[in-house]
């Protein structure tokens, strides 16, 4: 209950901060866009993470105004980057299946994507198997917001019960390779060979492919070697603040 009076606080009192973790072209090693995680330092208990607070935003409801601030502070500096010059395509912002079901999600993104000036084709929005499996829910708001012309991936693709026809179903842009499978690329031929298959699964289908937790060069050589396109992962960044972030920005320039 202290948890959550300090999660409400936080919600108000914009105690929550946006961080942004860069993606990379896997072979030009360009940043092409980041995405959102928020951050919640707590006065007295410190860092908190999200794999916490986020179900308990979830329990209480609390992730609604909470994820719309997220959103609008993510498309937000987004803008502000694009402004300064960045040539960036997108910010990938995660959505909750609670966010994903609340009446409110189309008016929205429509209203911060309006009011922050991004180009819907710069908006991806992850979406979790939670939200997927829920199809009869969740088809027509992935169809409106597809006809709006935003980006929508698969998050933590491969885990839990994924199952093959949300990819034939679903309008999806992207694949994100959960990060588990490319951990132990180098121990595990059978990671290896999910990797694989899901690359040249996602170019059957037209879809963009993108690996997470990429932690170490052998891993981006092997991702390389196999046609991955983008990566995300501590061997380039950890997420940044967004001081952190601009910084980076503008040193590669
Ligand atoms: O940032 P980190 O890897 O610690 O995040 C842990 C989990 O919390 C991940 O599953 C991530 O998707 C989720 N998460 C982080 N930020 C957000 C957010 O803004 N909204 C939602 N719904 N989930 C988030
Ligand atoms: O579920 P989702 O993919 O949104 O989770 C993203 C989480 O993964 C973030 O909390 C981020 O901090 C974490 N993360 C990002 N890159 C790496 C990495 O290279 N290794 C590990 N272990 N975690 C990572
Ligand atoms: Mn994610
Ligand atoms: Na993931």
């Amino acid at each position: 209950l202290q948890l959550e009076n300090g999660l409400r606080k936080a919600v108000e009192q914009e105690g929550i901060d946006v961080y942004y973790q860069p993606q990379l072209d896997v072979f030009s090693g360009k940043i092409i866009g980041f995405e959102a995680l928020a951050r919640w330092h707590h006065p007295d208990l410190g860092f908190i993470s999200p794999d916490e607070f986020i179900p308990l935003a979830e329990e209480t409801k609390l992730i609604v105004p909470l994820g719309e601030k997220i959103l609008f502070e993510a498309c937000r500096q987004f803008r502000q980057w694009m402004d300064e010059g960045h040539d960036l395509e997108r910010i990938s912002v995660n959505l909750s299946a609670i966010q994903f079901m609340d009446p409110t999600i189309i008016s929205t993104v429509e209203s911060v994507l309006r009011q922050t000036e991004v180009a819907p084709e710069h908006l991806e929005i992850e979406l979790t198997e939670s939200i997927v499996q829920d199809s009869v829910q969740a088809l027509p708001v992935m169809n409106r917001m597809k006809k709006m012309g935003i980006q929508l991936a698969l998050d933590d693709f491969g885990t839990g019960f994924s199952s093959l026809s949300y990819l034939k179903d679903f309008p999806l842009d992207t694949l994100k390779v959960d990060r588990s499978f490319i951990q132990t690329i180098h121990e595990n031929e059978k990671d290896r060979a999910v990797v694989d298959t899901v690359i040249q699964l996602a170019d059957r289908l037209g879809l963009s492919v993108i690996a997470e937790g990429v932690e170490t060069e052998a891993q981006l050589d092997y991702l390389r070697s196999r046609g991955c396109a983008e990566y995300q992962g501590y061997f380039f960044s950890k997420p940044l603040s967004k001081t952190e972030a601009s910084a980076l920005l503008t040193r590669s320039v």
